[in-house]
Formats: C-alpha cells, sequence, structure tokens
C-alpha cells in the first residue's frame, strides 16, 4: 500500500454531494459497471447466474486456473502455497447464502456520499461451493495470539489516493467459524470471472466487502488489520471527520417485495389491476433469524403481518420467501415492506453515516391500481 500525492487527485472520492446535487457521470459509470439484481428476480430461491448483484472496486482481474497460487502466511507455524487442485481435493460443502453490499441503500441518504448509487438492489442469494477454511488454518497452526486474519485479492486499484490490492481483515474467531469457505463454485458451476475465478471467501451473515474474490494471500496477523477497507472504508462514521466509526459487519435485516403488476418504462411505477393481488418478496438478516415481515400498502402508516416462510435450517443465511394477500381497489398507493430480527427492524428514516453504508430504510414502491385500459 503506497500513499502517492500524485495518486491523490485522481478522484474526489469520500465526497458527500451537494444539497440536491444529482448523480454524476463518475457514479453512473459505477453504475453501469457494478449492478443490481433485478427486482422481479427476487422470485427465485436461488438466485440465477447473471442475475446476483455485482461490485467491484477496481478491474476484474484475469486469471490463469493452472498459474494461480493462493498462499497462507503470517503467523502460521508451517505456510504453504496452494495450487486449485490442492484445494479442490480437500473436503467440499455447499451452502446457500445472501450476499448484500454494504453500500446498499447508499443513493437513498441525505447528503449523498458520492460513491456505488445502490438504492436497494445490492443483493443476491447463490449456492457457494469451497472447502472451509478453519481446517487449513488449523493444519497451517495459526496459536492463540492470532488476531485477524487477513485476505487479499488479485485486483489492483487506487481509492482516495491510496493505492492497494483489495484486502480484509477478518477477526480470528470469524475466521475459524465451520461456515466459512474458499470457494470456487457459485450454482455448481465455476466462479464466474466477476464473482471471483478462480476462488473466493464466503463468510455468511457479512456484508459484501468480507467476502473477498480471486483470493491470492491469507495472512495470520497477531495484530489488528489497519488497511484502508478495514480502517477507512468499511465504517459506520459521523459527519466529523476525526470519527473513525464503528466497522461494519454483518448485514443488518431487510425486506423487499417483489414490484407487482407491470412498470412504467421510466419511473418504474406499477400498474395494478384491482382485484386479489399476491404481493412476494425476500426477507433476510446477517445477524439474527428474521422473526417478522410486515407489509404496508399506505406508505407506513399502517402495517400487517405477511406471511413468513418458515426457517430452513439447512439454509441458515439465506433469504426467506414472504407473501401478503392484498385486495387492490382502485387508487393511488405506496407498498412498503419491513423485516425484523431479534436485534430490532428496519428504520422509516435512515440515520446517516459519512460512507453511506449499512442503510436499510424500508423500500417504497409506487403502485396506481386501475381498471383495463385505465
Ligand atoms: N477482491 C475483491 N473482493 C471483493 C470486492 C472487490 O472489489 N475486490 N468487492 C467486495 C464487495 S464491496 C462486495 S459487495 C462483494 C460483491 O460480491 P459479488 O460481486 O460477487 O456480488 O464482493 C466483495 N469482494
Ligand atoms: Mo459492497
Amino acid at each position: 500500500m503506497s500513499d502517492g500525492t500524485a495518486l491523490r487527485g485522481l478522484s474526489e472520492s469520500g465526497r458527500v454531494a451537494a444539497p440536491g446535487e444529482g448523480i454524476g457521470l463518475d457514479e453512473l459509470g459505477l453504475a453501469a459497471r457494478n449492478h443490481g439484481v433485478l427486482l422481479e428476480a427476487l422470485r427465485h430461491d436461488v438466485t440465477p447466474p447473471g442475475l446476483h448483484y455485482l461490485l467491484t472496486h477496481y478491474d476484474v482481474p484475469f486469471l490463469d486456473p493452472d498459474e494461480w497460487r493462493l498462499t497462507l502466511r503470517g503467523a502460521v507455524r508451517t505456510p504453504r502455497t496452494l495450487t486449485l487442485a490442492d484445494l479442490q481435493a480437500r473436503p467440499a460443502v455447499t451452502q446457500r447464502v445472501t450476499l448484500e453490499c454494504a453500500g446498499n441503500g447508499r443513493a437513498r441518504l441525505e447528503p449523498r456520499p458520492v460513491s456505488q448509487p445502490w438504492l436497494v438492489e445490492a443483493v443476491g442469494t447463490a449456492e457457494w461451493t469451497g472447502t472451509p477454511l478453519a481446517p487449513l488454518l488449523g493444519e497451517a497452526g495459526i496459536g492463540p495470539a492470532a488476531v485477524d486474519v487477513v485476505f487479499t485479492g488479485a485486483d489492483h486499484g487506487v481509492e482516495r489516493g491510496v493505492e492497494q490490492d483489495y484486502a480484509r481483515g477478518l477477526p480470528v474467531a470469524e475466521a475459524l467459524r465451520e461456515d466459512v469457505v474458499l470457494a470456487w463454485a457459485m450454482n455448481g458451476a465455476p466462479l464466474p470471472p466477476q464473482h471471483g475465478f478462480p476462488v473466493r471467501l464466503v463468510v455468511p451473515g457479512w456484508y459484501g466487502m468480507a467476502h473477498v474474490k480471486w483470493l491470492t494471500a491469507i495472512e495470520v496477523l497477531q495484530r489488528s488489520f489497519d488497511g484502508y477497507q478495514n480502517a477507512v472504508a468499511y465504517r459506520l462514521a459521523g459527519e466529523d471527520p476525526d470519527d473513525p466509526g464503528e466497522p461494519v459487519t454483518r448485514i443488518r435485516p431487510r425486506a423487499l417485495v417483489v414490484p407487482p403488476g407491470f412498470p412504467d418504462f421510466l419511473s418504474r411505477s406499477r400498474v395494478v389491476r384491482p382485484g386479489r393481488c399476491l404481493l412476494e418478496g425476500r426477507a433476510w438478516s446477517g445477524r439474527a433469524p428474521v422473526v417478522q415481515v410486515e407489509v404496508s400498502t399506505d406508505g407506513g402508516t399502517t402495517w400487517d403481518a405477511a406471511d413468513l416462510e418458515p426457517a430452513d435450517p439447512r439454509h441458515p443465511y439465506a433469504w426467506r420467501r414472504f407473501t401478503y394477500g392484498w385486495d387492490a381497489t382502485p387508487g393511488s398507493y405506496e407498498l412498503c415492506a419491513r423485516a425484523s430480527d431479534a436485534e430490532g427492524g428496519q428504520p422509516l428514516e435512515q440515520p446517516w453515516n459519512r460512507q453511506g453504508m449499512a442503510n436499510n430504510l424500508v423500500q417504497r414502491i409506487g403502485v396506481v391500481v386501475t381498471e383495463v385500459g385505465g
């Protein structure tokens, strides 16, 4: 990691938009590279290939799987270097995990932190196949003094003047969880290039930034990792520039409705025919099981419980389907849904933070109910 003055002039990342300032071309460029799930694809239990949201800070690296190596180093008794075949010869597990970008909801914050301008769609659920990390760390011998495990990707770039490989530290207790895996397959096929080929980390329950793609190194530290993505990015910091803020960790609860009826092309407001309308959607939380989903058809004034499908013990970190029968009569409506877990629910007004992280504000969908021909 180097900090060059010349690099600092490349962009004004870390900026907060002026009051009323619209989405700029830089943000449009990011939004055109990184895409969200199409909300109608929330109908699938497992998000089909290509529909899963995508977030890549720098460039997608072009890696040759035969040349690829993963080094395990740092505070371990036996450092080692693994090939893809070495990893794939180990015991494999498949788990269904919902991933959500910590920046989801950022574009709704006022003032808007200038970055990838997600609304609500930075989410997806995949079946990840890989080998558990804990036994590998155990074999390498990590000892009781380990604090953080740092995962480094093959991608390289500059952020706020800091040149870096994408790297994230994870507390050792999390890294040793039995469901943390080094994954080489997504939905039964090799990882697509954009999702981390040939190998990525999967940390069920954590926001997306922890799931390091294009892994090249795993390093055990006997201190906290102070790299950019932990110390500067992915914090819940307020307006005071000296406030480092709390680290972003697990996914907060969220419910999203599949927009009903059919859309207006530009605004994506919905048109629904009068009569019985079965609303459906998905709800998830990475910190505790979702206990309740509620739906509002009047913009959040009154709420009604939705039917939430029972938790499936095989998939504790996958989203769950909910449904709600709505008797739609002609008029204009604002649909909302909100999920709660044991720690709380989604806010109707989102507390602001400087980087626009973990904004799980309730979704709002404008609907006009009208007869055929309107
Ligand atoms: N190496 C690397 N890993 C990365 C990223 C990245 O830019 N580089 N982005 C992270 C972020 S911010 C998110 S939200 C998830 C997105 O995973 P996906 O693109 O497979 O949906 O990957 C994470 N892992
Ligand atoms: Mo992210």
